[in-house]
């Protein structure tokens, strides 16, 4: 079949938003029409060059949500007209990643997929001239249209909205899930939240729903503040404004250190401020961002020895398929709030300018819907 998609033709380049071929699904694969995608910081790294990983030229987009128009042979899980969200980090049920307790990064898949292929290692995608275009974390959601693997797509309630829901593939899960899989932070804790954008407003809803007693974050930008105090920010800081160093500020903010830090920004020197404002003894820090090519991270080990844990996470430790389905309940209960998160939608050919938002830090969700 044909439909349109934005291709990343080549590292920096603005996306060509054009007509494409899609072959129809194989067996264990889902078509899906995607009906509304978020535009992440992570497609912009991979855009921008920033990915060592990213591949061209490709169909980007990860966070999305749509119906299941056709299924492969042997797909038992969906069937045509089930609503889903496609799952960067699958979920098989069967490899020894997803039997182990203490980790959601199923490897089923995980060699195609960073390959920008099908797990029979071809892609679905091609041009109109019949060249191969690549496929994005096994999603590919900035094309109306896409294939996925079964294992890839969890699926939703039906009454729930494609243009907020799509942001519970990446952004919703991965802030919540850092607090309530990898943290497993408690009731009445202390937290210092850096990098108030899509992924760390998350957090801060997340830290709200379990009860923390005190929610600090941290940014640079001071436009930032009042849509985190909407989540439940409690106290903001902005770097620029703290006379002398920012870790001795944060830890006296919060009576002797975090119990729980979370970096959301990407940036290794935020990261070491993050794990070095959390609480001797106890405190954890969770690392989010995603750091340029290249970048490494320090601090003294003795930040280590005198009991601070640094920790890192995926997709907010979720597990797609048993949990994706989970958070859209909690969202439909009113548990979780997303709307006033989505402050732009635009049609597939204004992508570009999505990006523009992005850089500008104007958006926190732009939402293209088709
Ligand atoms: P964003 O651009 O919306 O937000 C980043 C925020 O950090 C901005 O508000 C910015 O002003 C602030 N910031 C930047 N530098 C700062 C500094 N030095 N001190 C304080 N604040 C600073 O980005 P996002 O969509 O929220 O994504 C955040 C990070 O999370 C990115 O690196 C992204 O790639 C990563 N990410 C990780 C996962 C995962 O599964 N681990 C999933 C999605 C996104
Ligand atoms: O299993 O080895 C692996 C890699 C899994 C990649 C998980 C993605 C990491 C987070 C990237 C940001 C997501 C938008
Ligand atoms: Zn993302
Ligand atoms: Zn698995």
């Amino acid at each position: 079949m044909r439909t349109r998609a934005a291709i990343a033709t080549a590292a920096g380049e603005p996306l060509q938003v054009t007509e494409v071929n899609l072959g129809g699904p194989r067996a264990g694969e889902v078509l899906v029409e995607i009906k509304a995608t978020g535009l992440c910081h992570t497609d912009e790294f991979t855009r921008s060059g920033a990915d060592p990983e990213g591949l061209f030229p490709a169909i980007l987009g990860h966070e999305g949500a749509g119906v299941v128009l056709e299924v492969g042979d042997g797909v038992t899980s969906v069937k045509p007209g089930d609503h889903v969200i496609p799952l960067y980090t699958p979920e098989c049920r069967e490899c020894e990643y997803c039997l182990h307790p203490k980790t959601n990064l199923c490897q089923a898949i995980r060699s195609t997929q960073g390959q920008g292929l099908m797990p029979d290692g071809t892609s679905r995608f091609t041009t109109l001239d019949g060249d191969p275009i690549l496929h994005y974390m096994g999603c590919s959601t900035f094309s109306n249209h896409t294939v996925l693997p079964e294992i890839a797509v969890a699926r939703v309630r039906p009454d729930a909205p494609f243009d907020t829901i799509c942001y519970i593939g990446c952004g919703v899960t991965t802030g919540i899930g850092a607090v309530i899989n990898t943290a497993r932070a408690e009731p009445g804790c202390r937290a210092v939240v850096f990098g108030l954008g899509g992924i760390g407003l998350n957090v801060i809803q997340g830290l709200r729903m379990i009860g923390a007693r005190q929610i600090v974050g941290v940014d640079l930008n001071p436009g930032k503040r009042v849509m985190a105090e909407h989540f439940g920010m409690t106290d903001f800081v902005n770097p620029a404004e703290v006379a002398g160093d920012l870790v001795p500020y944060l830890v006296d903010l919060t009576k002797g250190g975090a119990d729980y830090s979370f970096d959301a920004t990407g940036n290794v020197d935020v990261m070491r401020a993050a794990l070095e404002c959390a609480h001797k003894g106890w405190g954890e820090s969770i690392i989010i961002g995603v750091a340029p090519a290249g970048a490494e991270i320090s601090t003294r080990p003795f930040q280590l020895v005198t009991g601070r844990t640094w920790k890192g996470t995926a997709f907010g430790g979720a597990r797609g398929r048993t949990d994706v389905p989970k958070i859209v309940d909690w969202y439909m209960e009113g548990r979780i709030e997303i709307d006033p998160m989505i402050t732009h939608r635009l049609a597939l050919d204004e992508i570009n300018r999505g990006f523009d938002l992005m850089h500008a830090g104007e958006s926190i969700r732009a939402v293209v819907q088709y």
